[in-house]
């Protein structure tokens, strides 16, 4: 080994170091859980017989995503997004569109965080005609078929806005929802229940998390520099709306 390969690895180990600190500096996280105390609401399974190119995507049954509990309580498909907190600072929206699948009948990702102005990509990957209808009121309403094996939908929403539900006009159980956030901070919880805002600077914050049936709930939270802090989110059958596949919240502003 020469000296100077190993001059040029201490200075790259180095550079990794501080690199590493610098990361681990700026990017602090807040994570956490959503869970649901009390009896959850029973819905049917989906049944897909009227259109044959949907049912022959699912060998069984499919349960429907507007509820995805687990046993211990877990809730997949929670947004989770900072409300307060980053006044007077501006994100821009990211190049790079969301894209939204429609895949064996079903929207994917169910729920979803897009900023204003960011690209929307609506694909279908189904040999069947779908219908896209953004359910918006702040935003402009859109309504768009697509049939099978047509170029990608694109469309934007210029404001923030809160749950805005998507439906289709072809096949009434789909479904998604998306939330318009001016800022990068949110994320969907998993299917453990888990969320993660990533690089949120020191301060102090109003974190929301909504789920479309069971509501809203609220947590203050504050960052202190390196240090990842938590908040967890409760929800319970009392603040439950009533069961129902299209039960909907109304729209939200944000600030
Ligand atoms: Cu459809």
């Amino acid at each position: 080994m020469t000296r100077g390969f190993i001059s040029r690895a201490l200075h790259l180990t180095g550079c990794l170091t501080l690199l590493t600190a610098t990361a681990l500096f700026g990017q602090v996280s807040v994570k956490g859980r959503a869970t649901f105390k009390g009896t959850p609401p029973k819905l049917k399974p989906i049944a897909m017989d009227a259109d044959p190119v949907c049912a022959g995507k699912h060998p069984g049954p499919t349960a429907p995503e507007t509820v995805a509990l687990k046993a211990d309580g877990s809730i997949k498909n929670v947004f989770v997004y900072v409300t307060a907190g980053l006044e007077g600072k501006t994100f821009p929206a990211p190049a790079a569109p969301v894209v939204l699948d429609q895949d064996g009948c079903t929207y994917k990702p169910h729920v979803f965080g897009i900023m204003p102005n960011q690209s929307l990509k609506i694909v279908n990957s189904d040999a069947t005609t779908h219908n896209v209808h953004a359910l918006a009121e702040v935003n402009e309403e859109f309504n768009v078929g697509q049939q099978k094996g047509q170029p990608p939908v694109m469309r934007k929403f210029p404001k923030a806005e809160a749950t805005i539900p998507l439906v289709c006009n072809q096949h009434p159980w789909m479904r998604a929802v998306a939330h318009v956030v001016t800022n990068p901070f949110f994320a969907v919880t998993d299917a453990d229940g888990n969320y993660e805002l990533k690089g949120l600077p020191p301060g102090k914050y109003t974190i929301v998390a909504i789920h479309e049936r069971f509501g809203t709930s609220t947590q203050q939270v504050t960052v202190a520099a390196g240090k990842p802090a938590a908040a967890d989110f409760s929800f319970g059958a009392a603040q439950a709306f009533a069961p129902g596949p299209f039960t909907v919240l109304p729209a939200v502003m944000l600030p």
